[in-house]
Order: structure tokens, then C-alpha cells, then sequence
């Protein structure tokens, strides 16, 4: 079975998400990244990184045990395993793919720094809050113009490239966004949110969610002396 390394994040969804829409058996194994539980060596064996999502699937390739860090990678081995959510034709591949690196390297990351300077950072920098506020707007016009021209990310098709964006755009409010600017962006969402096995996806450890303001010790773990540490 599946071992799903992880923690209720927007990453740690993409992940139950996936294996909820393919049915995948899997085992959950809570990584509380607030307590530093991703430090741990037997985390740190499976990724380097130190980050959730990771997965450990003993029946891998060859029928060998494979580990795997990357939300993007993990997804692709997953629909790839089940054979499933990748359409089979390959220019719908290819762009399937696009959109999923598209997510990985910009809407991830460009939305993370936001939420960062926006919630976390000891003061308010005007020019990063600026910054990442237009990458994230821009961000949302190139989702709502690829939107308003196919149903789905990678066209006809539903796929991990919908999976691996939806988690990063719940809650719009958290980025300043109102969904009634974006409304191919708003159609697609709410289709999204209309599937049980996403419904199912986000319910994964909710109730380890972290409920009030980020404390000392958290601060220090994802954004201190702990997290920067050499290892
Ligand atoms: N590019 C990575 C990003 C993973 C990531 O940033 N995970 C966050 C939670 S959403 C994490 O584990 N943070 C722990 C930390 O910062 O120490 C992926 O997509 O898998």
C-alpha cells in the first residue's frame, strides 16, 4: 500500500486528492510540519528537501519500492501507476504536463510568497506585498483566459493538471482575489469542488489543522533557526 507522507497544506492536498480520484489504497502518515516533524530522519530518508507531500510505494516500478518527493513528480507517477488522468493522447500530454509545471513553478511558488509576506514576515515590505500581489493576479488571467478556451487545464479531458492547481486557489480572499474577476476561473473551481473524491481529497487530516495564530515555536520551525539549520 501507498504511504502518503503529508499534512493538510495546499501540497499535502494535491496529493489526497490524486489518490482519492484514483482509487489508490493508501496508508496516511502525518508529518506535523508546525512541530518539525519533517526534520526527523526517517522523513528526511525519503525526501532532502524536507517538505510534504512524499510518498514511499513499495510496489513501484519493476516491482520495486520507490520513494518519491515533488508533488508534481508524485502526481505523474500516480495517474502514470493507475494509468488514469493523463490523457493518452500526446499532444493532450503535453499540455497536460505544461499546466502541471506551470503549477509547480509559478502559481505554487508565486502564491506561497504572497501568503508569506502578506501573513508571516515580521513586517510589512510594500514592495514584496506589490510584488507578489501582481503575480498573483497575473497569475489568475493567464488561468481564466486558458479556461475560458477549454473545460479543462489539458482540454477536454479532466487531469492531474486540475488536481494539482485546485488547493492553491481555495480561499481567494486569503489573496486579495474576488473569484467574479476571474469567471472561467469561478466555472472550473466550482466544478472542481462539486466532485466527491476532491471533497474527500480536502477533508484529508483536517482536523490536525492548525486552528488560531501561528505560535513561536512554529514561526521558528518553518520560518527560523530550525528550518534553516544545516543538516
Ligand atoms: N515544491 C514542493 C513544495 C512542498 C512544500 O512547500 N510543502 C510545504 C507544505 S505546503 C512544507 O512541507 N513545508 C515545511 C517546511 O517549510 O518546513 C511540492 O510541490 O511538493
Amino acid at each position: 500500500m501507498i504511504e502518503a507522507w503529508t499534512w493538510p497544506t495546499p501540497n499535502g492536498h494535491k496529493l489526497h486528492i490524486a489518490l482519492e480520484e484514483l482509487e489508490l489504497p493508501y496508508k496516511l502518515v502525518p508529518v506535523n510540519i508546525g512541530a518539525g516533524e519533517q526534520f526527523k530522519p526517517e522523513f528526511l530518508a525519503i525526501t532532502p528537501n524536507h517538505r510534504i507531500p512524499a510518498i514511499v510505494d513499495p510496489d513501484g516500478p519493476g516491482g520495486k519500492p520507490i520513494r518519491l518527493f515533488e508533488s508534481g513528480a508524485i502526481l505523474i507517477y500516480l495517474g502514470e501507476k493507475a494509468g488514469k488522468l493523463i490523457p493518452k493522447d500526446p499532444a493532450a500530454r503535453y499540455i497536460c504536463l505544461e499546466w502541471v509545471m506551470f503549477q509547480m513553478s509559478g502559481v505554487g511558488p508565486m502564491f506561497g510568497q504572497f501568503g508569506h509576506f502578506n501573513n508571516y514576515a515580521p513586517e510589512k515590505i510594500p514592495y514584496a506585498l506589490e510584488r507578489y500581489q501582481n503575480e498573483v493576479k497575473r497569475l489568475h488571467r493567464v488561468l481564466d483566459k486558458r479556461l475560458s478556451e477549454a473545460e479543462w487545464l489539458a482540454g477536454d479531458e479532466y487531469s492531474i493538471a486540475d488536481i494539482i492547481m485546485y488547493p492553491w486557489l481555495r480561499f481567494p480572499e486569503r489573496r486579495n482575489v474576488d473569484p467574479q474577476d476571474y469567471p472561467h476561473v469561478k466555472r472550473w473551481f466550482d466544478a472542481m469542488s462539486a466532485r466527491p473524491a476532491v471533497q474527500r481529497g480536502c477533508a484529508v487530516l483536517s482536523e490536525k489543522q492548525r486552528q488560531g495564530p501561528i505560535t513561536d515555536k512554529e514561526r521558528d520551525v518553518m520560518f527560523g533557526k530550525t528550518q534553516f539549520a544545516a543538516r
